[in-house]
């Protein structure tokens, strides 16, 4: 159960909204590695914010399950609609593709411990491992 597409949905939560304990409880250093994997498009090691970019537009899409182009409370789960909250900027209740994108490149600056604007594979997984207290 634990395939790559599982992963990508977990995390886009977990990007977007923040994540639950049980979700904390399912995450290993292995699916950590494996969802840096599926970001890292051209395989260099490192993360770029157009990387990430892409990843969210794709995340944002899969979550969008009635393709109006924006997320509210009914397309995400009920313990993540605080999270929801944070994430929906101007407060009207709805996540648009902007504040969606806005949120994953604070994410991005917070992983960049070294600030050279990628993520390497090191900053990724010790940031998740901090986010999720490993
Ligand atoms: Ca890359
Ligand atoms: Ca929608
Ligand atoms: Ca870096």
């Amino acid at each position: 159960m634990k395939g790559p597409d599982k992963i990508g949905i977990i995390f886009c939560c977990l990007g977007l909204f923040g994540f639950s304990n049980a979700f904390a409880a399912q995450v290993d250093t292995q699916m950590i590695k494996a969802e840096f994997k599926a970001i890292d498009v051209n395989k260099d090691g490192y993360i770029t914010p157009e990387e990430i970019q892409a990843h969210q537009e794709k995340n944002f899409n899969a979550l969008d399950k009635d393709k109006n182009g924006t997320l509210d409370v009914k397309e995400v789960s009920a313990d993540k609609t605080r999270v929801l909250e944070k994430a929906d900027k101007n407060k009207d209740g709805k996540v648009t593709p902007q504040e969606s994108s806005s949120q994953f490149k604070e994410y991005l600056q917070e992983m960049d411990a070294n600030k050279d604007n990628k993520v390497s594979e090191d900053e990724y997984t010790d940031y998740w491992k901090w986010r999720l207290k490993f």
